[in-house]
């Protein structure tokens, strides 16, 4: 069975194998499958969806063999909204959606993945992944502060020196190093990738489901568990509030829809 659901020329298809695993297909071809809001939004509902229906088993994934698995948040969007990954925002319901969903969600990816999109594969529970895979962080290309609980997602999957090149050079994880700090579980070609990602949906769809579930919150609380002091919180609130109203967010957006350069002055 399959549903579809298509706005903007987006749209989310929903295959269900085994009656207990669900592949669902995201797409945004004319914007390497880039993240908008109508995208993110009809995401989220397949998952509630499936999570209604006790599908245990959730691929994630844009398709086999694409250049790119997702150019992350649509940065035209951006123009309109200096802060896309706030706690209410389209991308970080998804993520918690991800993160609370009642089974396990692997994401198949092929193809390179951006910015928010590297936090989507990391929300996810196991990450299956081929050659072609790489994981680029770049809301410094933009002058973006990036979200304190998207942070701790890092923090919580790669070596502090290996996040810290990402947000700061930019610069693409390729998918060998990815597997060598576990940020993916397993690393295939391509012509194997869906056979084992089905292989290890299809072993979990055969555990008790209540168990895997109960694990999987558990996890989530112990994983989030991490004290801030009032204090603390309001100073990153500050530092984010200045740098998402700042001339340089601007200045990044305005650069990457003119293909050029950003010259970014600190203010
Ligand atoms: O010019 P056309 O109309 O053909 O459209 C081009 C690109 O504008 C479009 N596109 C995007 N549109 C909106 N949002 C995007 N993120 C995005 N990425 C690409 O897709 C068409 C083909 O892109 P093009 O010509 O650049 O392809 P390419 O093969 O030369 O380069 C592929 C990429 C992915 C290396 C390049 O498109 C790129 O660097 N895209 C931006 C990736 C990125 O920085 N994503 C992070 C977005 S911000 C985000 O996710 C969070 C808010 S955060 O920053 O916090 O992580």
């Amino acid at each position: 069975m399959s549903t579809m659901t298509s706005e903007e020329a987006v749209e989310v298809t929903t295959e269900i194998i085994d009656g207990r695993i669900a592949k669902v297909l995201f797409r945004n071809a004319s914007k390497l499958h880039a993240l908008n809001g109508a995208l993110l939004g009809s995401m989220e509902k397949q998952l509630t969806v499936l999570a209604s229906q006790g599908v245990s088993v959730v691929i994630l994934t844009s398709g086999l063999g694409e250049k790119v698995w997702s150019a992350g948040h649509d940065i035209d969007e951006l123009a309109e909204d200096h802060d896309p990954i706030a706690w209410g925002k389209p991308l970080e319901r998804l993520l918690r959606r991800v993160r609370t969903y009642p089974g396990v969600v692997i994401a198949m990816v092929s193809g390179s993945v951006w910015g928010g999109a590297v936090d989507l594969v990391m929300s996810c529970d196991l990450v299956v992944a081929d050659m072609s895979a790489r994981f680029a962080m770049t809301p410094a290309n933009i002058g973006l502060p990036y979200s304190t609980s998207g942070l701790l997602r890092f923090v919580n999957n790669l070596p502090i020196h290996i996040l810290k090149e990402m947000f700061f050079c930019a610069r693409p994880l390729e998918v060998e190093q990815a597997e060598h700090f576990g940020l993916v579980n397993r690393l295939v070609q391509q012509e194997d990738l869906e056979a084992l990602t089905l292989e290890m949906a299809r072993g979990i769809a055969s555990k008790a489901p209540l168990a895997i579930t109960a694990v999987k919150e558990q996890l989530r609380i112990l994983e989030d568990l991490v004290p801030v002091p009032v204090d603390a919180m309001e100073r990153i609130t500050e530092l984010r509030r200045v740098a998402c109203s700042g001339e340089d967010m601007r200045e990044g957006l305005e650069a990457f829809v003119q293909r050029r350069a950003p010259l970014f002055r600190g203010r």
